[in-house]
């Protein structure tokens, strides 16, 4: 693994517990832990349970025992050590969104096509995929359960950036994170409406701000950011973006992105409304699952509160008795889980860079229409 910062600490757990409650194809084994700083490196290896240590990742992904790398750095490396380890033939697991410029995903996907032709396989980090209750949603939608899609509503709200004094960590340059709410939350909410809904978008129109423009620079970090220092810096990223966007299978989406959004802590909400029903997945509620059925009898309709609970939903069977609940570090189980599976079995793993690079090139069509003004902006540069 290649970094070990927050999502460092999230995949960690995700190796570490996958194969103590499913029974998997393959056993991993946490091999290497890579970071530039060889104490808060090993303090981490030793935290979460990983055999070595090293400063060099250059070195680490191309070892004969290592199988599979996995990157938890801030985006601007993402490039560089993806490539790297799949042309050592490496199955890489990458955290979202996938690169800082649709260019940088361009190579990746194609870095991944090429590696996918030998048997090495790539996946992207979109995990809120692997939460049971985004699942359900996804599989009610492609069972027809509630008919035609016509609209879509996401939201990824936050406000951890409403205090001016955060200081100003790499989530806040974009040098090292490519955008600001737009990538790093925003992304979450296009893949995972996409996923729900299985309609691709196709154009986007859409606003950014950046409401606090300076910051202090940070002194060391902890969590999202640390603590600050005496000097200042420019954030050069949106705390906020908005669009509107229409699918290849007909519908209309509405997208909030926002670290500005005071009052919300971790709020990703996507509600899809179809012809025959609508379903409706709250991230902070994420044990249930709103269903609207409109051919339920006049006097008892609304939303209905499912509890995704059960061992018939995804994943819940591997867990507790019925009706015990999950929090958001299963969803890394679950990541690592379907990762092991689908290398063991062959398969390419989803969301593949392909669909890393799609969603890339959707927030390029944001910032691009954000930037000119453009009210409907193809999500491809050549389309
Ligand atoms: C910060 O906004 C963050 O940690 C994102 O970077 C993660 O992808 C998301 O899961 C939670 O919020």
């Amino acid at each position: 693994m290649v970094g070990h910062g927050f999502m460092g600490a999230a995949h960690s757990q995700g190796w570490r517990v996958a194969p103590r409650f499913f029974d998997l194809p393959a056993r991993p084994e946490m091999a290497v832990l890579v970071g530039r700083n060889p104490d808060t490196a090993a303090a981490a290896a030793e935290k979460w349970g990983w055999a070595e240590t090293s400063t060099d990742w250059r070195s680490a992904v191309t070892r004969d025992d290592i199988d599979v790398v996995d990157i938890v750095t801030p985006g601007h490396s993402h490039a560089e050590i993806a490539i790297a380890a799949l042309d050592a033939g490496k199955h890489v697991l990458c955290e979202k969104p996938l690169a800082n410029t649709a260019e940088e995903a361009e190579q990746m996907a194609a870095a991944a096509a090429r590696a996918a032709a030998n048997g090495i396989f790539a996946m992207v980090g979109f995990t809120y995929r692997r939460v049971p209750a985004a699942t359900f949603a996804r599989d009610l939608v492609a069972a027809g359960t509630i008919g035609e899609i016509r609209q879509v509503r996401a939201a990824y709200l936050q406000d951890w950036l409403v205090d001016p004094t955060v200081p100003l960590a790499w989530r806040l340059q974009k040098d090292l994170a490519g955008s600001g709410a737009l990538g790093d939350i925003g992304a979450h909410a296009i893949d995972l409406a996409e996923f729900i809904t299985g309609q691709r978008l196709t154009s986007v129109s859409g606003v950014m701000e950046t409401f606090v423009t300076e910051r202090p620079l940070l002194a060391s970090s902890s969590g999202l950011s640390g603590t600050a220092s005496a000097e200042r810096g420019a954030v050069t990223v949106d705390d906020v973006a908005l669009f509107t966007g229409r699918f290849d299978g007909g519908a209309l989406g509405s997208f909030e992105a926002s670290r500005m959004s005071t009052g919300r802590k971790n709020a990703l909400r996507i509600e899809v409304a179809g012809s025959l029903g609508a379903v409706s997945f709250d991230l902070e509620d994420l044990n249930a699952l709103g269903y609207y059925d409109r051919a339920a009898p006049a006097d008892r309709q609304g939303f209905t509160r499912v509890q995704v609970t059960e061992p018939e939903h995804p994943y819940i069977s591997a867990w507790w008795p019925a009706g015990h609940l999950l929090g958001y570090e299963h969803g890394f189980t679950h990541q690592a889980r379907d990762f092991v599976e689908a290398i063991m079995a062959g398969s390419q793993p989803k969301p593949s860079f392909a669909d890393g690079l799609h969603v890339q090139q959707v927030l390029a069509a944001v910032e691009r229409s954000a930037a000119t003004g453009s009210a409907w902006t193809p999500t491809l540069e050549n389309a």
